[in-house]
Order: structure tokens, then sequence, then C-alpha cells
């Protein structure tokens, strides 16, 4: 898989807002915010997309999950609520091939998206 902006965040070579780290993933305020709170929560390993996530990857996406709650938490969005949201592809609108959630929050959010 070639190499994403992601990578770099992930290896600090360009700077981001980091607001959580572990291990394994990572979470950072995305550079185009399109609510007052939206972060992006990744999984350092490399995975180009949902699309390609394999049986070996089962329990890395379940732990994502636990972050989002944790970021969700510490961002004080975690009672008013908050969207998850992962592009795929070039219909989802994906734009970075390295796997993201977009969590979103800190508004009431519309729906269905456009
Ligand atoms: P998507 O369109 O679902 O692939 O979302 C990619 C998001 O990544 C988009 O909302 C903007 C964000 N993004 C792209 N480059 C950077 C960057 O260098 N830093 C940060 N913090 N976010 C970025």
């Amino acid at each position: 898989m070639p190499e994403t902006v992601f990578s770099k965040i992930i290896r600090k070579e360009i700077p981001a807002k980091i607001v959580y780290e572990d291990d394994l993933a990572l979470a950072f305020h995305d550079v185009h915010p399109q609510a007052p709170v939206h972060v992006l929560v990744i999984p350092k390993q490399p995975i180009q997309s949902l699309a390609h996530v394999s049986e070996a990857d089962v329990a890395l996406l379940g732990h994502l999950q636990r972050v989002i709650q944790q970021v969700a938490r510490q961002l004080q969005i975690d009672e008013t609520g908050y969207r998850v949201v992962t592009n795929i592809g070039r219909d989802g609108g994906q734009s970075v091939d390295h796997i993201h959630y977009h969590v979103l929050g800190g508004r009431s959010l519309s729906w269905p998206p456009g």
C-alpha cells in the first residue's frame, strides 16, 4: 500500500493535534473540521479502507471502536451524541487511503448526508 499523509502523522513527521495515542491507534483533529468536534481515529497499521479489512484485523477494529468511545468521552460529546463515519472508495468520498473513522459532534447533525 502506498504511503499516505496519515503515515507521516503516525511517525510525527508532520504535526497534528493528537488527542489520543496507544500502541495500535491514533486520534487527532481533522484539518478541515465539519463540526465543532471532528476527530479522525486511525490504526497505526496501514489498512486501505474498511473494504480491505481481513479476519486478522477484527480485534484491531474492535479496539478502534473502544478508542472512539474514549475520545468521545474525553471531548465531552458522549452525552450529547455524535456520529462515526468511515468513507470507502471513490463514491464513498474517501480521499486518504488509510482507513479512518471520522468522529463528529458538538452540534446537531443532519441526516441523510449529501
Ligand atoms: P476522507 O475524505 O474520508 O478520506 O477524509 C480524510 C480526512 O483527512 C479529511 O476530512 C481531511 C483530513 N486530512 C487530510 N490531510 C490531513 C492532514 O494532513 N492532517 C489532518 N489533521 N487531517 C488531514
